[in-house]
């Protein structure tokens, strides 16, 4: 095992061996991201004594949280792997499970996917579906099933592939949100319910119930409580470290981080009191709109912040889609409480709904609360839907005079001077508005 410079990524070999992983590769893998996490988030300058407990869950990610995963496997707990924030969180902690996004926002493992996947299709389907064929991912190895969903058409067939490798589950989320898709989709949660029961051997009543949505409005109070933060001037915590938290909400135990979170504000909270901020206050404020970024996709953050702007809101899934909503805590029976969940899980602006005309509103609502100066569409390639939804939202920017950029890739460093040019020319007209 080769060490990295300063910042190390731990090895596990031992458990990596446990977990049939490709070893040599996936230690060449993690002293790749710890040179890239040392370069990008440890450079930074003014970052907030906070982050350290989360630059631990990175130097970590490969073994520490992975042994939490199996020792809660041995005690029976059952570890579910997803890849979207329709799959009801609330529900899996009350039966006492773990609930893990797996990682999609790698480019080393597209290759591997597009031996058997077409090349023209969206590359977080693509890196997810490689980190599983190639057995690099130490959450893959260890989650006792998959669930995935019917959201896009790529993410839908890939599904039927990927269960040839790993258990996969499908949850039908309807396109529209009338009341008979709202219907069809309780269902659905039902069925959920009637798996995660059977293999958790245990039953949802009401009690359980609470006892999850209490742990995810606490996970998501704390996210807001972050995100508004970002909402002072100077920002008292760069973008690039708010992406990683809010890529870092998807694995880690959730009391444990809501913790940290909260611990990470009462500093900020001080800071903002002191007027202490990451960067100059003059820094061009941007908001990111679009698809997720799952880790380690730090590309257009890095982009953005090294020309010298600061993102200050992501809408997006791994953003503020995943925490916006909360759910009541007062039911009288556990049917309720099950239909609050729809109602919950159905105000999700995914750009998958038809017609999804929230989204736009609650874009323009974000960019005027996070006081962004600019909007970067984020759409991956061969995301059909983000694209096509860009129009709608560009157009709904430019009747409110909001400065728009569209920027449409992929995991590759190829187009990178490329998009830094494009970025480097929004800057400039955001500059001639300040004038
Ligand atoms: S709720 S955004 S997490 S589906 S995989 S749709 S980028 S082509 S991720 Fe998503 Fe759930 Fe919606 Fe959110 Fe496009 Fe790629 Fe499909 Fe994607």
């Amino acid at each position: 095992m080769q060490r990295s410079a300063s910042f190390e990524v731990k090895v596990y070999p031992e458990l990596w061996k446990v977990l049939d992983i490709d070893i040599e590769r996936l230690d060449k893998m993690r002293m790749v991201l710890g040179e890239v996490y040392e370069k990008h988030f440890l450079s930074q300058e003014n970052r907030p004594k906070g982050m350290a407990y989360f630059d631990w869950v990175i130097s970590e990610i490969h073994g520490g949280r992975i042994k939490e995963i199996l020792e809660a496997k041995r005690e029976g707990r059952v570890v579910v792997g997803t890849f979207c924030i329709y799959i009801p969180e609330e529900i899996i902690l009350a039966l006492d499970g773990i609930c893990i996004g797996l990682c999609a926002g790698s480019p080393g493992t597209i290759p591997d996917a597009e031996k058997i996947l077409p090349r023209n299709i969206c590359p977080m389907v693509k890196s997810a579906f490689g980190f599983n064929i190639a057995k690099v991912c130490p959450y893959f190895q260890s989650v006792d099933f998959v669930y995935g969903e019917t959201t896009c058409d790529a993410k839908k067939k890939t599904w039927e592939i990927l269960n040839e490798y790993i258990s996969t589950y499908v949850m039908e989320i309807p396109q529209m949100k009338r009341e008979h898709d709202k219907r069809l989709w309780l269902e659905e949660v039902k069925l959920f319910i009637e798996k995660m029961e059977s293999l958790s051997k245990k039953k949802l009543t009401l009690e359980r119930l609470l006892e999850g949505i209490k742990i995810m409005n606490a996970k998501r109070k704390a996210l807001q409580r972050l995100n508004n933060l970002r909402s002072f001037n100077p920002a008292p915590i760069s973008g690039k470290d708010c992406l990683l938290i809010e890529q870092i909400a998807f694995y880690d135990d959730p009391i444990r981080f809501t913790k940290k979170v909260n611990e990470l504000c009462d500093e900020l909270e001080e800071k903002v009191k002191r007027g202490e901020g990451v960067k100059d206050p003059q820094a061009l404020r941007i908001m990111v709109s679009g698809t997720p970024m799952a880790l380690p996709n730090w590309k257009l953050h890095n982009i953005v912040e090294s020309l010298g702007g600061m993102v200050v809101n992501e809408e997006s899934c791994i953003g503020t889609r995943y925490f916006k909503d909360l759910m009541p805590e007062d039911f009288s029976d556990l049917e309720s409480a099950l239909k609050a969940l729809v109602d919950r899980y159905m105000k999700i602006d995914c750009s998958c709904f038809t017609p999804n005309d929230e989204r736009v509103e609650q874009v323009l609502k974000e960019y005027r609360d996070s006081k962004a100066e600019g909007i970067i569409y984020y759409s991956l390639a061969f995301c059909h839907t983000y694209n096509i939804e860009a129009y709608k939202i560009q157009k709904a920017c430019e009747k409110e005079g909001i400065p728009f950029l569209f920027i449409e890739t992929d995991y590759s460093p190829e187009d990178i001077g490329q998009i830094q040019t494009r970025i480097e020319a929004f800057f400039e007209t955001i500059r001639e508005r300040r004038r």
